[in-house]
């Protein structure tokens, strides 16, 4: 009876329109929201030929009006004993998501490719007027998503999340969703070949089911205006439906705000309320206040902080004062699995070591992070920088390029914007001075700021030297003049000269703007002990922190720091045997826990800078 009723349900809303492609827009804050997850354990078929997707005339089966029963994702069974069906799911081995497939499987270690996942699972629906969604926090890098054999579309970049609207496909029974995951590296991609950190594959990030009403809230912003910090702006938004025009309740019961709003046709509405009574967000008072948005249909809770960040002349103010980063950059590897980080328990081992530091600041490198991270910086305390992974040499005349690295940007913005922590978007990642790149950041730019005015915008330039005098250090890059922080990566004293070189060094930064040195450092082995000038000893890589620290401290404009890095963490690039064995090693920590002597100097240095 409930299969006849789902029918008519499904026939009724896609002639009145109502499973649209706008429903498939990226849903924020979906750790409030009503949800089923699908973490655990899911069958796997490796498939580098991707013999699944592609026939022997390599046309993609999903593109035919009537698919294969070779296609991998109408995960066909034999129905009888002649039947020729050359994989099967059910029979094949698992691995855990989220989860990337390099750590969990030793033969997968060096995987570059695709691979099949399928996950089966029943779904008693107790109200079937609402909606349903399958969402994925990230897989990397592209993936097809199938549900019970239909193709539910693609997503390209590996550490954003995306969503589809499933709610006409799903059964109340033997469901089964079926994901083509590929991380080859491609030249256009978003990053592109080269990058120094381990290219993780599989679906990294959790799988969860969302139920909404039909009409349901999609979206909010809610912060302070940079103006004027007694004013709390914000906008909701409505989707599913034909007439959005609604009622929505937004409430701040701490602040005793209540206000009713109409969305327009759209489903849009926006508010400002002021209040005299609000307790700014701070490292030292991470305060978040609960607010709620309600329909006639949802009630959806957020915990967010308010502050302002903003900057005058070379300063960073937050919520209106001086504040100096004392931060350390990032990759996402798990200090626990070692592999990708995907949890809660992840983002606070690391973000206590960061406090133990001394630090408040994060610079999340060369992607956006999980979203448990950042949830987790706004309720410690600790100042977050996120970044697009635009790194190196990306195609900067390429449209599809562009259209990628913006897809990712606005993904990121548009699930971290209520996040009182993250107050920098970086753009990029030392990339090459020339037109195109300019052309193409300074679009990036233009978009990022338009989506969300409220924060800093910068990007992880180059340092170049004086071509009559290699001691005096300069910003060229015209990127230096659009961004509102100027930073850059500078390596002196291990891709360049001594320690020692940077008693000679100057800086002459002609910008009037905040400086963060988003990158120095040093590679050390931990536990190997020696001179202070043989590389890969503890000894260096202090030596190397005392004499940068003592230089960065000459530039008048010096807001932040995040050195490189705060655990070392996996590259291909770093085969050296011994010494470090597939990991990059300027690691104030070790991959297993273990603290190097230049932790104590940063401490040291971050205990007493002001
Ligand atoms: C850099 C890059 C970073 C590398 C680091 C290094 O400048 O931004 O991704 O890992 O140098 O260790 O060489």
């Amino acid at each position: 009876m409930k299969n006849i009723f789902l029918g008519l349900l499904t026939v009724w809303a896609c002639s009145t329109n109502l499973w649209s492609q706008d429903t498939n827009a990226l849903l924020i804050n979906t750790h409030n929201r009503k949800t089923t997850s699908l973490n655990g354990s899911w069958h796997y078929i490796v498939d580098p030929y991707e013999n699944g997707y592609y026939n022997y005339r390599y046309e993609p089966f999903d593109q035919q009006e009537q698919p294969s029963t070779n296609a991998y994702f109408t995960n066909t069974k034999p129905k009888s004993p002649s039947d020729l069906i050359e994989y099967n799911f059910d029979e094949a081995d698992t691995m855990q998501v989220p989860g990337d497939w390099n750590t969990q499987k030793e033969k997968l270690y060096y995987y570059e490719g695709t691979i099949w996942y399928k996950k089966s699972f029943d779904y008693p629906k107790t109200n079937l007027k609402n909606r349903i969604f399958l969402y994925v926090g990230a897989a990397n890098y592209k993936t097809e998503a199938y549900l019970n054999g239909e193709k539910l579309g693609t997503h390209i970049g590996g550490f954003t999340p995306f969503n589809f609207e499933v709610t006409h496909l799903l059964k109340e029974k033997d469901n089964f969703i079926i994901f083509k995951v590929d991380n080859k590296r491609t030249k256009e991609g978003v990053p592109t070949l080269n990058t120094d950190w381990w290219n993780y594959g599989g679906i990294t990030r959790d799988v969860k089911l969302i139920e909404t009403p039909l009409t349901f809230i999609q979206d909010h912003f809610v912060h302070l205006d940079s103006k004027d910090n007694n004013i709390i702006k914000g906008e909701v938004n409505l989707k599913g439906g034909k007439n959005l025009a609604h009622e929505v309740t937004v409430e701040i019961p701490e602040l005793r705000i209540k206000k009713k709003l109409t969305t327009d046709t759209s489903g849009r509405a926006t508010f400002e309320i002021k209040s005299r009574k609000i307790e700014y967000w701070s490292p030292e008072n991470p305060k978040l206040y609960d607010v709620s948005f309600t329909t006639n249909d949802e009630e959806l809770q957020d915990q967010i902080g308010f502050r302002t960040i903003t900057t005058q002349d070379d300063d960073i103010l937050l919520n209106g004062k001086p504040i100096l980063l004392k931060g350390i950059s990032l990759h996402e590897e798990s200090p626990i699995t070692k592999g990708r980080a995907n949890s809660r328990a992840d983002a606070e081992k690391v973000l206590s070591w960061i406090k133990e530091m001394g630090g408040n600041y994060v610079r999340l490198s060369h992607y956006p992070h999980n979203e448990h991270i950042v949830r987790l910086a706004d309720e410690m305390g600790i100042l977050v920088w996120e970044e697009n992974p635009v790194y190196w040499t990306i195609q900067w005349n390429n449209p599809k390029t562009y259209a990628n690295a913006q897809n990712q940007l606005l993904e990121m913005i548009q699930r971290d914007k209520n996040r009182a922590a993250v107050i920098i978007w970086s753009m990029a990642n030392e990339t090459p001075v020339s037109d195109a790149r300019n052309t193409f950041l300074t679009k990036l730019i233009k978009t990022a700021r338009k989506t969300d005015p409220t924060r800093l915008i910068s990007a992880a330039l180059e340092q170049s030297s004086d071509p009559n005098n290699p001691n005096i250090k300069h910003i060229d890059d015209p990127m230096a003049d659009v961004v509102d922080v100027l930073s850059f990566n500078q390596y002196l004293g291990w891709y360049g000269g001594t320690p020692e070189s940077c008693r000679d060094a100057q800086w002459e930064i002609t910008q009037n703007k905040p400086v963060i040195i988003s990158e120095f450092g040093a590679g050390a082995k931990q536990g190997l002990h020696g001179d202070k000038n043989e590389r890969w000893t503890e000894e260096y890589q202090e030596y190397l922190y005392i004499e940068t620290l003592a230089m960065l401290q000459k530039i008048d404009q010096l807001s932040g720091i995040s050195p490189w890095i705060l655990v070392d963490f996996r590259s291909p690039r770093r085969p050296l045997p011994h010494i470090q064995d597939d990991y990059n090693r300027k690691g104030l920590i070790s991959e297993d826990g273990k603290k190097k002597k230049a932790f104590w100097v940063l401490k040291e240095f971050y205990d007493t800078w002001k």
